[in-house]
C-alpha cells in the first residue's frame, strides 16, 4: 500500500513541474497586460517629460497595468525592482538605464524567467543582444555632432590666433547620453588646435550640481568662451552661476551657451537669445513603446535599435507659437 501512495505522489510531482513554467504566475486579477518599468528618476525636466509619456499611453482603459519604480538615479534600485518585476510575473518589463554597464546578471534573470524586456532612452552594454527585445532611443553621438557643427560655423570667422575655450557640463557619468555627448564634444577638440577645454566639469544632469560646479569653477577662471552642457537643468543652474558672476551669456553675451535636450523653458530662453543652441532630445517615447510592444505580442518582427527623429534649434528657427505649441 506504502508503494502506491509513493507512486501516486510521484506522479502528482511530476505532472506539477511539467505544468510548470519558468515565469511565476502574474499577481494580477484583471486580465491587464502588466508591464514593469524601472525609470531613471526624477532628475531632469526631460525625464518627467518622458515618465509623462509612458503614464499616458500605458493606461488600464487601454488594457494595461503600468508598475513604475523610480530608480532616484541609483542602478541598485533598477535591479531591485527588475527583480521585484521577475517575482510579480508580469508580462514585459522596460528600463530605461542609469548607466550602460552592470546589466548582464539581471537581464539574464529576466530571460531565464521568460519575460520580453525593451530598453528605453539610454542603452546597455552587454555582449548578448538577445538579453533585450530592443533599445529605442536617441542617437546621442549625432545630436553632439549637430552641436559641434553649429561650433565650428560660429567660430570659422575668429581670428586664427584665438582659442575657443569650452567649459564642458556633463551628465551622469555613465550613462549613454553623457558618453555620445561628451566623445562628440572631444573628437572636436582633437581635430580643432584652436579648441581647448576650459574644464569638464561633472554636473549629474541636474540644475543644483552644475550650479554648485560652475559658481566653484567660476571663482578661479572667467576666461570662457563656449559652455557646452549635456542638458538643460545643468544649464539652468550655470546660466544662474554666470549671472551671480555678472558674466553675459548667450547671442549677446561673452559666452555661447550649447544646451541639449529642447525643452520648452531653454526653447523660451533660445528664443529670447539666452541660450544660442538648444539641441532637440525627444522624452515622448510613450506610444513608440506601445507600438514595439503591440508588433512583439503580434509575433512581428522588430529591429534590434528604434532612433527617434531629432534637430536643433537656434533663435532663428524659432517662433513664440512655436515653442508655446511644444509639448515638453
Ligand atoms: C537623454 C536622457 C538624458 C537627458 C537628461 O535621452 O537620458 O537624461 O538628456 C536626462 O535631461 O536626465
Amino acid at each position: 500500500m506504502k508503494r502506491f501512495f509513493s507512486l501516486i505522489l510521484c506522479l502528482a510531482l511530476a505532472i506539477n513541474i511539467a505544468g510548470c513554467s519558468s515565469k511565476p504566475e502574474k499577481t494580477d486579477d484583471k486580465d491587464l497586460y502588466v508591464i514593469g518599468f524601472s525609470q531613471v528618476g526624477a532628475e531632469s525636466d526631460w525625464r518627467i517629460a518622458n515618465t509623462k509619456s509612458m503614464t499616458e499611453t500605458f493606461t488600464e482603459e487601454k488594457g494595461y497595468e503600468l508598475r513604475m519604480e523610480n530608480a532616484r538615479q541609483m542602478q541598485d534600485n533598477q535591479f531591485a525592482a527588475v527583480r521585484t518585476f521577475i517575482l510579480e510575473g508580469v508580462d514585459c518589463i522596460i528600463i530605461a538605464p542609469t548607466v550602460e554597464d552592470g546589466w548582464e546578471t539581471v537581464l539574464k534573470e529576466v530571460q531565464d524567467a521568460g519575460i520580453p524586456v525593451i530598453i528605453m532612452d539610454r542603452s546597455v552594454s552587454v555582449d548578448d543582444k538577445d538579453l533585450y527585445l530592443t533599445n529605442i532611443g536617441s542617437d546621442f553621438l549625432e545630436q553632439g555632432n549637430m552641436a559641434v557643427s553649429w561650433l565650428e560655423k560660429e567660430t570659422a570667422d575668429k581670428p586664427a590666433n584665438e582659442s575657443v575655450r569650452i567649459l564642458h557640463l556633463q551628465g551622469t557619468y555613465g550613462a549613454t547620453a553623457q558618453l555620445l555627448r561628451t566623445k562628440a564634444l572631444e573628437v572636436a577638440v582633437a581635430k580643432h588646435s584652436d579648441w581647448e577645454f576650459a574644464a569638464q566639469l561633472y554636473g549629474d544632469f541636474t540644475e543644483a550640481k552644475a550650479y554648485e560646479v560652475v559658481t566653484d569653477y567660476l571663482k578661479t577662471d572667467r576666461n570662457i568662451d563656449v559652455i557646452y552642457s549635456e542638458n538643460d537643468n545643468m544649464t539652468y543652474g550655470a546660466m544662474r552661476a554666470l549671472d551671480d558672476a555678472g558674466i553675459t551669456y548667450g547671442e549677446n553675451g561673452q559666452v555661447k551657451i550649447i544646451s541639449f535636450d529642447a525643452t520648452k523653458r531653454a526653447l523660451q530662453y533660445c528664443l529670447d537669445g539666452q541660450i544660442n543652441l538648444c539641441v532637440e532630445c525627444n522624452p515622448l517615447h510613450g506610444p513608440k513603446v506601445e507600438d514595439l510592444i503591440t508588433k512583439y505580442r503580434n509575433g512581428e518582427t522588430i529591429p534590434k535599435h528604434v532612433y527617434v527623429e531629432e534637430t536643433a534649434f537656434t533663435s532663428a528657427d524659432l517662433t513664440q507659437e512655436f515653442v508655446d505649441s511644444r509639448e515638453y
